[in-house]
C-alpha cells in the first residue's frame, strides 16, 4: 500500500534499524521503545490489522510466529522469556494500520495494559 508507512518501511524506502527480514516478513527496532528491547514483527503483505485476516494468511501468521522466537532468540530473550502483543484497532491502541506484533523483553513485565 502506497502510503503505508510499515509498507515503506518494509520496502526500504523509509530508514528503519532492521534486524531480521526475509520475503515474507520484517522485524525493526521501535522508534519509540517501551522496552530494552522492543522490536516490531511485521508480515511484507499489507494487511491493516489482525481482523483483517483470512485462512489464506494462516501459514503467514504462523511463520511471523516463528520469525518472532527467532529474533528473540538473537535478541537473548528465548530463556529470559518476553512479551508478544498486537494491538488491534483504537480500543486495541493500534496506531499504525499495518498488522505488526511487539516483541518486547529485557526487563520484567508486569500489567498488560
Ligand atoms: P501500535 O501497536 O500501532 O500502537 O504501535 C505502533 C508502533 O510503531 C509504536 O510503538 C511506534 O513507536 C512505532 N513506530 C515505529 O517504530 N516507527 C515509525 O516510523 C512509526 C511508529 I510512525
Amino acid at each position: 500500500m502506497s502510503d503505508c508507512i510499515f509498507c515503506k518501511i518494509a520496502a526500504g524506502d523509509l530508514p528503519s534499524e532492521i534486524v531480521y527480514q526475509d520475503d515474507r516478513v520484517v522485524a525493526f527496532k521501535d522508534i519509540r521503545p517501551v522496552a530494552p528491547i522492543h522490536i516490531l514483527i511485521i508480515p511484507r503483505k499489507h494487511i491493516p490489522d489482525l481482523t483483517a485476516i483470512t485462512e489464506e494468511d494462516a501459514e503467514l501468521i504462523g511463520y511471523l510466529h516463528l520469525v518472532a522466537v527467532k529474533v528473540a532468540q538473537e535478541q537473548g530473550l528465548a530463556d529470559r522469556g518476553f512479551r508478544l502483543v498486537n494491538n488491534c484497532k483504537q480500543e486495541g491502541g493500534q496506531v499504525i494500520y499495518h498488522l505488526h506484533y511487539h516483541l518486547l523483553g529485557g526487563r520484567q513485565m508486569r500489567n498488560l495494559c
